[in-house]
């Protein structure tokens, strides 16, 4: 038993030297966690930094689709999830089923999507994509070809708006960025008059439609640090704004909505970092044949 969070963080800093850990943390973690964490980002480039690191084991505080990824870019280290009911509602909206079943009716058509899919869905994808490069990704399949893009119908229809292509979308969405309404961005504008508006394309095309930005949790922290403005609405989930404050003490950020909170990001707490460290648990397997076909579309987007 652990009297304080110092005795708990600790503790945690000892494990990860006996285990030659490293611990990476999604930006919409708690802010104890991202605190502690050696690498603090989006889920693909958090499994890239894992990738660089002489680490045996990464300890991933996310949700179980980012640990899947880590384990698929670093199939040789031993992957932990600290909380194994850490899920993604977005990810569990697509089965490998129903997309076979998709697939069928459109033989022809490239399969996009997004990180934000479990293996086993990877598995039957052509190519990953995140919400930094879904544009880009979206550009490298020839034109006239047929798209499904899977599983956030609102990033596919905001990426379709950017491009200019037709998709078939999945009718997927993120609730923690679909339930906010442009009512919720509304009151928050009169309550800090002046303040920029910056949304994640998994909102809804209403709320897209009142912001200044629209863009990955990565582009809106690039996008704030290099403004001139003071203060910020911001449309994704509450963790963000951790880093946010962190890297521009003298700005505001507001978050735009009180119900952008992500609970399944916030099971992970430091106590229950520690208890997966101790104990090993809950350890990411995932077979040699799932690996292979899941890791070939995250290596093309990587190629692009
Ligand atoms: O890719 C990620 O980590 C997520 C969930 C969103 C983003 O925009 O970074």
């Amino acid at each position: 038993m652990y009297d304080t969070s110092h005795d708990i963080t600790d503790r945690i800093k000892k494990l990860k030297k006996d285990m030659n850990a490293v611990i990476l943390a999604h930006s919409y973690q708690r802010a104890e966690i991202q605190d502690l964490a050696d690498f603090v980002g989006d889920s693909l480039g958090l499994c890239i930094e894992a990738s660089k690191t002489d680490a045996e084991t990464i300890v991933f505080c996310g949700v179980h689709f980012m640990a899947e990824s880590a384990k698929l870019l670093n199939p040789e280290k031993l992957v932990l999830l600290p909380e194994k009911f850490a899920g993604c509602p977005l990810a569990n909206m697509v089965s490998p089923q129903r997309l076979r079943k998709l697939k069928d009716e459109h033989p022809d058509a490239a399969v996009i999507t997004y990180i934000n899919s479990t293996a086993a869905v990877k598995a039957e994808t052509d190519i990953c994509c995140t919400s930094s490069n879904a544009v880009k990704v979206v550009n490298s399949v020839p034109e006239g070809r047929e798209i499904l893009f899977v599983p956030d119908k609102n990033l596919g229809r905001w990426v379709m708006e950017k491009t200019g292509r037709d998709m078939i979308l999945w009718q997927g969405y993120c609730p923690t960025h679909h339930l906010v309404i442009p009512e919720h961005i509304e009151e928050m504008k009169k309550k800090h008059p002046g303040a920029l508006v910056l949304v994640h394309p998994e909102c809804s095309k209403e709320v897209a439609d009142t912001a200044d930005f629209v863009g990955s949790t990565e582009q809106i922290v690039k996008y704030c640090t290099g403004s001139p403005a003071r203060s910020f609405i911001i449309g994704t989930e509450e963790g963000i704004l951790h880093r946010l404050k962190k890297f521009n003490p003298d700005k505001e950020f507001y978050l735009a909505s009180e119900i952008m909170v992500c609970a399944n990001m916030k099971l992970i707490t430091l106590e229950s970092v520690l208890r997966s460290m101790e104990r090993k648990e809950t350890v990411i397997e995932l077979s040699p044949e799932l690996m292979e076909k899941a890791k070939r579309p995250i290596e093309r987007m990587l190629a692009l």
